[in-house]
């Protein structure tokens, strides 16, 4: 009875295709992190998010570059060695099949190329090794802040979604501002089979139960 409740509101979730609740964590980086003025600093975890490799989750606040929302961004080619650093975030409650939009701001920060590089990859959690790859972006300054937009599939109800810098390892790297997740507005073909199989799920129990 139990697993046929999850089905019903499995296949209800299906149509919610409007729904535009973000399911990001301090996706704008503004939570407080005893950073005041303009400076910055490295952090091993900040609200919502932790550092999965390299030296840590670097905020800068009011320095390099004007936020592209509020007052702090990230750069993930951290102060220290290892300085290309990961970071990552566990997402909880995400509909199976669903294809959700993913939305961030990045900006260059050198005029090198092959060294501002944001990897984005999602998994499902907690397995965070080897990254599960999804796209990257990069470019070269100057540049404006920039809207980048993926769309990525769960294949589980939790899912990791990692930033990972990439290039040249200078503690100088590409900045990320304003993250949000959001159900995609148009219904995927996998979404419409993950719905028929759905319902012959709960037609299959339906039988054994009778
Ligand atoms: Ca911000
Ligand atoms: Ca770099």
């Amino acid at each position: 009875m139990k697993n046929t409740v999850k089905s019903i509101i499995m296949a209800g979730s299906l149509f919610a295709t409007s729904a535009s609740a973000t399911v990001i964590t301090n996706g704008s980086f503004e939570s407080n992190v005893g950073l005041t003025g303009s400076k910055w600093g490295v952090f091993n975890s900040i609200d919502g998010w932790y550092t999965s490799d390299g030296s840590g989750i670097e905020i800068q606040r009011n320095t390099i570059t004007t936020a592209q929302d509020g007052s702090q961004y990230v750069e993930l080619d951290s102060h220290h060695g290892n300085s290309n650093s990961s970071m990552s975030q566990d997402l909880f409650g995400l509909s199976v099949g669903e294809t959700y939009q993913l939305d961030f701001w990045y900006k260059a920060r050198t005029g090198a190329t092959n060294d501002n590089g944001i990897n984005v990859s999602w998994g499902e959690s907690p397995d965070l090794s080897p990254f599960t790859y999804a796209f990257n972006v990069d470019g070269v300054a100057p540049m404006p802040w920039t809207l980048v937009t993926g769309f990525l599939t769960a294949t589980a109800a939790e899912m990791t979604l990692t930033f990972s810098a990439t290039g040249t390892e200078n503690t100088l790297g590409g900045f990320i501002d304003n993250v949000s997740l959001k159900v995609a507005s148009v219904p995927e073909p996998a979404s419409i089979a993950l719905l028929g199989l759905g319902l012959l799920g709960l037609a299959s129990r339906r039988r054994k139960q009778a």
